[in-house]
C-alpha cells in the first residue's frame, strides 16, 4: 500500500464520511482488471462480447439519465466568485462542502470503496500530475485503467510525501442491507465540483465519462488549467498529431475542437491515396498540456493513456485507426449489441444489421424508427492499440508544436481554412470560436454557442484571465506556433456539406504544415492569410474545382457582421477581465471590413 500520511488520512476521512462496506486499494494489475470485469459481468453492468469477434471487450449500458457530461451541474468553487468567472457555475467552497457532505454521508453503504492512484502523463515525467480517485464504481476503476497510468507504480512514484489531487467520486446510490444492485447505479442529483485552490475534485451522482473518470476533464483540464496559469503553462482541449512529409521532415500540430467534432478522426487521419509518402501519427486525441521548452519552442504532451471516443460515425472508412484501436480490450458504452455478440453503431457499416439489441436493451430493427446507439455512445480503448500512435507519444518532454489549429462546427460563416496574422490575432480567433452544440453534453444539440478555444466547459478559472494567460505565452515562448482556423462543417443552402472532410482534411493540413515551414503560399484577406485554389494540392480530388473551393472559402459580409455582433455577448459577460488586445483585435477586424 502506501506510507503517505496525507493520503492515508484522507482515505480515513472519506471512509468515515461515505461508510463503504469495504475498501480496496487498486494495484492496476491485469489480474485485478480481469477480476473487476468479471464482477461487472456478474452485476449485469457488463456484457462480455464474443471473444472471437471482439477479444477482451465488454459492453455497458448506462441509465438513460446518465449519458453525457452535465454542464449545468458542474461547478468551479474558487474562493472568490470572480476567479471562476461568468462562464462557470460557482458556489463558495464552504457552502458547497456543506451541500455535498450530507449527500456523501453514507453514500457508499453496501458498496466497496476503490482507491485508484493514477498518473496523468507518463510515469516519472517531471510534468506529470498524480491523482487519487476514490470511487464506488468498478466501471470507473476499469475505465481508469485504460485511460490513465494507474495502480501501484503510481503509489511508488508518489512516495511518502508527493503531491496528489484528491478526487472523490460516488455514483450516489447506497444499498440497503439485502438490496439488489442495478446494472448502472447513479443518482438524479448530480454535482461535478472543483476546488481549484485546494486542487481537489468531488463528483456525485453520475457514473458516465467526464463526470466520473476524474483524471480527464476534471483534473487534466479544469484543475490543470489553473495549475498551468499559476506555473506558466497551458492545459488545452486539443488533439496532438505529427505530420511527416515524404522527405522525412516531421511537423507536430495541436488542434482544438469542441467535444464530438471529430478530434479523434483528425488525430488519426489517413492521408488520401494521392498523398503517398505522407504520414500522420497520433500523440493524443483530446487533451494537450503545452509547455515552453528550454529551446524557445512550445512542447506538448498527452496526459492520457487511452481514447474515450465517440462511436457513432466511426467506421473502417471514416477512421480505420480508431476501428483498429477498439478491435480488442475495449469497453463500449451505450452502443448496440449484435446477434453474434459484437457491437454496432450508426455509421459503422453502410448495410444495417437486420436485428440488434439497442443501447437501452430493447430489440432494434432497421424500420423501428429509433437509433440503435446513443449519439454520445463511446469506446474506451488503450492508446497503444492505435496503429498510428506516434513513437514519441510517451516522451516526458513531449513533442514540439509548430501549428495550433482552432475549429468549430459551423454550418455557415466560417471558411474552410485561414491563418492568423500573428499570435495575438490567433488568440483572438480562438477566443471567438463558435460551435454548434453536440451530444457530448446534456442539453439542446445544434445551437451555435461561443466556445473559446473549445474550453468553455473545461476552463477552471475566469475566461478573461484565461485569454490573458494565452496572450502572456508570447513572453514565455520565443518561437510561437502559427495559428490557424478551420471549419470542416460548412453547408450549402440545402444543408449539404460543402467539404468532404475526413482524409481530404489532409489537403488543409498540408497547407498548414507548409505555412509553418515557410513554404506554403497564401494571400492576405480581411480574415487572415488564405490559400488560393492553386495553392493547395488537388491530386486525386479533381472533381473539387475552383467553384467548389470558392463556396467553402467564401466570406459573406452579412454573415460576418452577424458573427461579430453575436461574439459581443461574450465580451459583455467578460468585460472587466477581458484583455484589451481582444477589443483592439475586434476593432481591427471591423476596420478591415
Ligand atoms: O467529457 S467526456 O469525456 O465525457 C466527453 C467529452 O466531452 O469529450
Ligand atoms: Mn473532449
Amino acid at each position: 500500500m502506501t506510507r503517505h500520511d496525507t493520503l492515508l488520512q484522507w482515505i480515513e476521512e472519506v471512509k468515515l464520511l461515505c461508510q463503504p462496506d469495504n475498501v480496496r486499494w487498486c494495484d492496476g494489475s491485469q489480474a485485478e482488471y480481469d477480476e473487476m470485469c468479471a464482477l461487472l459481468v456478474a452485476n449485469g453492468t457488463f456484457i462480455k462480447l464474443n471473444e472471437s469477434k471482439r477479444p477482451g471487450s465488454f459492453l455497458a449500458r448506462s441509465n438513460p439519465n446518465d449519458v453525457a457530461r452535465v454542464e449545468d451541474r458542474t461547478y468551479i468553487c474558487s474562493n472568490r466568485k470572480v476567479d471562476a468567472g461568468p462562464t462557470n457555475n460557482w458556489m463558495a467552497p464552504a457552502e458547497m462542502k456543506a451541500t455535498l457532505r450530507p449527500l456523501f454521508s453514507g453514500c457508499m453503504k453496501g458498496r466497496t470503496m476503490y482507491v485508484v492512484p493514477f498518473c496523468m502523463g507518463p510515469l516519472g515525467s517531471p510534468f506529470s500530475v498524480i491523482g487519487v480517485e476514490v470511487t464506488d464504481s468498478p466501471y470507473v476503476v476499469v475505465s481508469m485503467k485504460i485511460m490513465t497510468r494507474m495502480g501501484k507504480t503510481v503509489l511508488d512514484q508518489l512516495g511518502e510525501g508527493g503531491e496528489f489531487v484528491p478526487c472523490l467520486h460516488s455514483v450516489g446510490k447506497p444499498l440497503a442491507p439485502g438490496e439488489k444492485d442495478v446494472p448502472w447505479p447513479c443518482s438524479d442529483t448530480k454535482y461535478i465540483v472543483h476546488f481549484p485552490e485546494e486542487r481537489a475534485i468531488w463528483s456525485y451522482g453520475s457514473g458516465y465519462g467526464g463526470n466520473a473518470l476524474l483524471g480527464k476533464k476534471c483534473l487534466a483540464l479544469r484543475i490543470a488549467s489553473v495549475k498551468g496559469r499559476d506555473e506558466g503553462w497551458m492545459a488545452e482541449h486539443m488533439l496532438i498529431s505529427g505530420v511527416e512529409s515524404p522527405d522525412g521532415r516531421k511537423t507536430y500540430v495541436a488542434a482544438a475542437f469542441p467535444s464530438a467534432c471529430g478530434k479523434t478522426n483528425f488525430a488519426m487521419l489517413v492521408p488520401p491515396k494521392a498523398y503517398e509518402g505522407w504520414k500522420v501519427t497520433t500523440v493524443g486525441d483530446d487533451i494537450a498540456w503545452l509547455r515552453p521548452g528550454s529551446d524557445g519552442r512550445l512542447w506538448a504532451t498527452n496526459p492520457e493513456a487511452g481514447y474515450f471516443g465517440v462511436a457513432p460515425g466511426t467506421s473502417w472508412t471514416s477512421n480505420p485507426n480508431a476501428m483498429a484501436a477498439c478491435e480488442k480490450n475495449t469497453i463500449f458504452t451505450n452502443v448496440a449489441l449484435t446477434d453474434d455478440g459484437d457491437v454496432w453503431w450508426e455509421g459503422m457499416t453502410k448495410e444495417l444489421p437486420a436485428h440488434l439489441i439497442d443501447w437501452q436493451g430493447k430489440d432494434w430493427t432497421p424500420d423501428c424508427g429509433r437509433v440503435s446507439s446513443h449519439p454520445n455512445s463511446r469506446f474506451t480503448a488503450p492508446a497503444y492499440q492505435c496503429p498510428t500512435i506516434d513513437p514519441e507519444w510517451e516522451r516526458p518532454e513531449g513533442v514540439p508544436i509548430d501549428a495550433i489549429i482552432f475549429g468549430g462546427r459551423r454550418a455557415t460563416t466560417m471558411p474552410l481554412v485561414f491563418q492568423a496574422f500573428n499570435w495575438v490575432h490567433g488568440v483572438f480567433l480562438g477566443a471567438n470560436m463558435g460551435s454548434e452544440t453536440t451530444a457530448a453534453a446534456a442539453g439542446a444539440v445544434g445551437k451555435v454557442r461561443r466556445d473559446p478555444m473549445a474550453m468553455l466547459p473545461f476552463c477552471g478559472y475566469n475566461m478573461g484571465d484565461y485569454f490573458a494567460h494565452w496572450l502572456g505565452m508570447r513572453k514565455r515562448v520565443k518561437d510561437l506556433p502559427r495559428v490557424f482556423h478551420v471549419n470542416w462543417f460548412r453547408k450549402d443552402a440545402d444543408g449539404k456539406f460543402l467539404w468532404p472532410g475526413f482524409s481530404e482534411n489532409m489537403r488543409v493540413l498540408e497547407w498548414v504544415v507548409k505555412r509553418c515551414r515557410g513554404e506554403g503560399r497564401g494571400h492576405e484577406t480581411q480574415l487572415g492569410w488564405m490559400p488560393r485554389y492553386s495553392e493547395m494540392t488537388w491530386r486525386g480530388m479533381e472533381e473539387f474545382g475552383p467553384a467548389e473551393f470558392d463556396k467553402v472559402m467564401q466570406v459573406d459580409p452579412k454573415e460576418l457582421r452577424h458573427e461579430i455582433l453575436s461574439a459581443e455577448e461574450l465580451y459583455i459577460d467578460l468585460y472587466d477581465h477581458l484583455p484589451k488586445e481582444m477589443v483592439f483585435q475586434r476593432e481591427l477586424l471591423v476596420g478591415r471590413f
